[in-house]
């Protein structure tokens, strides 16, 4: 399906055995309600990214000095309970978190999330996921039933005990009175602008030492990173974003990251995929 890879990084610097980091393409989007279109996301962000400088303009490092493989994308199951259990297995088979390889996975739809922290907190017993996002996806069940993308936190609270949600600013009723309190959750765009000092520390009091990372474009503003299936206006900007992921990254021990629910726009308007390639080249340039 995929011809590209990566950056586009010669041989010597993509080889899956060796590479310290994997992009791994998840193209699913079962369960979506709304606009649809996030299974071209991966392949999308990837033949934007061979336009990327190999050097951080921040830390001033080449990023790709330690490997950077592109993985094979999964192909998509027929139910949303079989999606779970193949991502689950591939990702079992890889082995990417018992050999300390570091994972990036490109949705898809946010359900892709659960069965990687599974398998991630197989390894990591602390396991804590820290969540960008505009929407809490704390539902039990959906349109698309336990597996639906607007449950896809709840799922992920079956694997794991520590959930810090960030850049929230659309949930229900319910999400928000049914929240369990080991939830650090509704960090709004509005309490980060007024106090980022309380912020980062309600974020670093939540997590634990070892750290999955799950990032739905959709935290952004709209403004830059309209290609997503359901845009909410008021999001995080690029530095409020990376500037958190830096300290996330130098303070905990992150063990893999996902940015999903990229939606390519089509024409010229390459905007949210060479967001998402950046956001994933940041992601290696701050764990490097
Ligand atoms: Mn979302």
């Amino acid at each position: 399906m995929s011809n590209h890879k990566f950056l586009n990084l010669p041989a010597e610097r993509s080889d899956p055995q060796t590479s310290r980091y994997l992009i791994l393409p998840i193209p699913y989007e079962g369960t979506v309600c709304f606009l649809s279109g996030t299974a071209r996301g991966p392949e999308a962000v990837l033949s934007v990214s061979d336009q990327m400088e190999h050097f951080d303009e921040e830390l001033l490092i080449d990023f790709t000095q330690r490997g950077i493989a592109t993985l094979p994308p999964i192909p998509s199951a027929n139910t949303p309970g079989e999606e779970f259990e193949r991502i689950y297995s591939t990702v079992k088979q890889y082995d990417f978190f018992r050999t300390g390889q570091f994972p990036i996975i490109l949705g898809g739809e946010h359900s892709v999330t659960p069965p990687i922290v599974r398998a991630a907190a197989e390894v990591y017993e602390d396991l804590s996921v820290l969540q960008f996002d505009a929407h809490a996806d704390l539902r039990d069940s959906y349109t698309g039933g336990r597996y639906s993308h607007a449950s896809a936190m709840r799922r992920v609270l079956d694997w794991t005990t520590h959930l810090v949600q960030v850049g929230i600013r659309s949930f229900s009723e319910e999400e928000y009175r049914d929240c369990p309190e080991r939830i650090q959750h509704i960090l709004t765009p509005k309490m980060l602008t007024e106090n980022r000092t309380e912020y980062c520390n309600r974020i670093l009091c939540g997590l634990t030492e070892h750290v999955y990372l799950t990032i739905d474009v959709d935290v952004f503003d709209p403004s830059i990173a309209p290609g997503t299936g359901t845009p909410e206006p008021g999001g995080l900007d690029w530095l409020q974003v990376t500037g958190l992921l830096r300290t996330i990254c130098t303070t905990k021990k992150v063990v893999g990251a996902d940015i999903v629910e990229t939606m390519p726009l089509g024409g010229c308007n390459v905007i949210t995929e060479f967001l998402t390639a950046r956001l994933a080249s940041k992601i290696i340039a701050y764990t490097s």
